[in-house]
Parts: structure tokens; C-alpha cells; sequence
């Protein structure tokens, strides 16, 4: 499939963008080994994180959704990002501007070499305090204990993670959309564009005037409206693009 893709249309409209931003949800880290949420092999359906990852879990049982973390953490830390995060940080030195709003947890952009990245649902790596609101980065696999207690005041940590019925950080939500709504092209790379508000970020963008490029395996509600909808994985799309980006003389 992706051999065959006609790049042609996509490099013309690549060579005139200056701002680029790019919204990347779980598939663009499946192919490093880390489940995606929904699907088939989806975390949903082995581990039901839909009664895991919400504050009311976390009160009933802190522990439980605590061991499913680390579960995770355990997982993603022994990962490396694939060719598909590789060209995104790549592309901060092609284009003027490049821009990432990641709504994954896993840190493989930033380990990829990604720097302007904005993480619309947290980090794994970091850990909150449930009474004094501080965050620390802590990168143990296992934890030392479960649930994990503040070294300061004693009270539960949390995941530093957005979770069903939870507000984003207005900060990030808010430069989030203006992003989208200042770029020229946004890719929208391995989301079903199913969560918000991260869901209409791409909207924003289109009514904008910018470009949508989708990368998925299968269809989203998305595909419609996007400019140009590419099936495919995106560690294998990602690269062809920027091979043809490199060897195209900009008209
Ligand atoms: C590949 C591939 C390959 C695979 N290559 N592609 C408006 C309307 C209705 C409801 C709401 C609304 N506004 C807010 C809500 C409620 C809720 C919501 O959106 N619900 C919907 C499910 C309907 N949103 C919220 O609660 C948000 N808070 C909020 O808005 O606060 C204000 C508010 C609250 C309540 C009401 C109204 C306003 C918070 C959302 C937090 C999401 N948190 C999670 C968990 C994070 C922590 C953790 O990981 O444990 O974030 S849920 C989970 O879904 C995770 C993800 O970031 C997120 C998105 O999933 P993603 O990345 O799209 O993954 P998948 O698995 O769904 O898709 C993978 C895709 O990749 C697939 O399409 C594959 O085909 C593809 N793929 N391999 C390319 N190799």
C-alpha cells in the first residue's frame, strides 16, 4: 500500500507550508509495541481502562488503577520510538515551524528528539501530588510502592494524565488551538479522532484555511473532511513522505 502512494499533490502543498502542525494519537506509537486504545488489540478490551483511567477509580481504588499504570509504564519504558516518530523530529529542521500536539502519555516523541511538543493528556513519567498539586518525574519500573506516596506530605500520587471527565490544562488546550488554527498543514497521524476536545482540533485547522493530511490504518470520521486521508502505517507512510519531500525540487 504505501509503495504505491501518489505523494505528487501532498509535496506540492509540503514545499509551500511554513507552519506545520501535527496531532498524533496511540497508532503513531504501535508500531514500537504499544497498544493502542481502541480496536482489536486495544488496551480497552484486555484491561476495561475506561473504569480505570477516571477519578472516581482512582478514589474507590487507587491501588488497582495504580498497578495498571505500572503495568503500562513497565511496557512503554523498555520501547523506542519507530521511523514515524523519527521523521516528526526530523521535520522541526525542514519546516519553519513544526509544531506537536501529542495526545499519548509515553514520552517517545520526546526521546525521538521532538522539542516543541505539547502533550494534551499528560506524561507517564510524571507523577502528582493528590494534596499539594506538585509534579515530579519519576522513571521507576516497577514503582517502589504501590499506590505511590508523596515524599513530602505523605498524600496519594497520581499519574500526572488527563482522565474521562477532567479538564485539559487550559494553557496547553488553548495554545493547542491557536496552533491549529495558525498552521498552513496539519497531519493528524494514528488517532480514531474519537476524545475531546483533542477531536476537533483539526476542524479548527480546516475552517482556518489549512490543509489536513490523515494518516491511519483505517477510516475515522475524519477521513471525510481531510484534504488528503492516507491509509497506512504511519512509521511506513511518514518516512515515504519525507523521502520524496527530500528528492522533490520545490517548484
Ligand atoms: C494506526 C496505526 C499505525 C493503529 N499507523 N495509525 C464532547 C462530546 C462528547 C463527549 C465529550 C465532549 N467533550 C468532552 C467529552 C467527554 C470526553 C470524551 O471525549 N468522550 C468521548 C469518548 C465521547 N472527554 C473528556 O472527558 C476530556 N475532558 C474534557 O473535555 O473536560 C471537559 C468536559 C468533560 C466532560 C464533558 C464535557 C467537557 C478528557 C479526555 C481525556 C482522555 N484520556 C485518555 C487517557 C489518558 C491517560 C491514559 O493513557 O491512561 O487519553 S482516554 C484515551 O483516548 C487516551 C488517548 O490519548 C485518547 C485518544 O485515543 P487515540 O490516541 O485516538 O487512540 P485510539 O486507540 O482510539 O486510536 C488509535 C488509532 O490509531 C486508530 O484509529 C487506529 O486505526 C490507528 N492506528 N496503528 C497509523 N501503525
Amino acid at each position: 500500500m504505501a509503495e504505491k502512494l501518489d505523494t505528487g499533490p501532498l509535496i506540492e502543498v509540503l514545499q509551500e507550508a511554513s507552519r506545520v502542525a501535527i496531532l498524533t494519537g496511540a497508532g503513531i506509537s504501535a508500531e514500537s509495541g504499544i497498544p493502542t486504545f481502541r480496536g482489536e488489540e486495544g488496551l480497552w478490551k484486555k484491561y476495561r481502562p475506561e473504569e480505570l483511567a477516571t477519578p472516581t477509580a482512582f478514589s474507590q481504588d487507587p491501588k488497582l488503577v495504580w498497578e495498571w499504570y505500572d503495568w503500562r509504564r513497565g511496557i512503554i519504558g523498555q520501547k523506542e520510538p519507530n521511523p514515524g516518530h523519527k521523521v516528526i523530529a526530523r521535520w522541526e529542521e525542514t519546516f519553519p515551524t513544526v509544531s506537536l500536539i501529542t495526545q499519548n502519555i509515553d514520552g517517545l516523541h520526546q526521546k525521538a528528539g521532538s522539542k516543541n511538543i505539547w502533550e494534551l493528556h499528560g506524561n507517564i513519567w510524571k507523577l502528582r501530588c493528590t494534596e499539594e498539586g506538585t509534579i515530579t518525574e519519576n522513571y521507576n519500573t516497577p514503582l517502589k510502592e504501590i499506590p505511590p506516596l508523596c515524599p513530602n506530605c505523605g498524600a496519594l500520587l497520581r499519574p500526572h494524565v488527563v482522565w474521562f471527565g477532567e479538564s485539559l490544562s487550559p494553557t496547553i488546550l488553548q495554545k493547542s488551538i491557536q496552533l491549529s488554527s495558525e498552521c498552513d498543514v496539519m497531519f493528524v497521524i494514528g488517532t480514531s479522532a474519537v476524545v475531546q476536545p483533542a477531536a476537533s482540533l483539526p476542524f479548527e485547522a480546516s475552517e482556518a484555511g489549512a490543509k489536513i493530511v490523515e494518516i491511519n490504518l483505517d477510516p475515522t470520521s475524519l477521513s471525510l473532511y481531510a484534504d488528503f486521508s492516507i491509509r497506512g502505517k504511519s512509521g511506513e507512510i511518514l518516512p515515504l513522505i519525507d523521502e520524496e519531500l527530500k528528492k522533490t525540487p520545490k517548484a
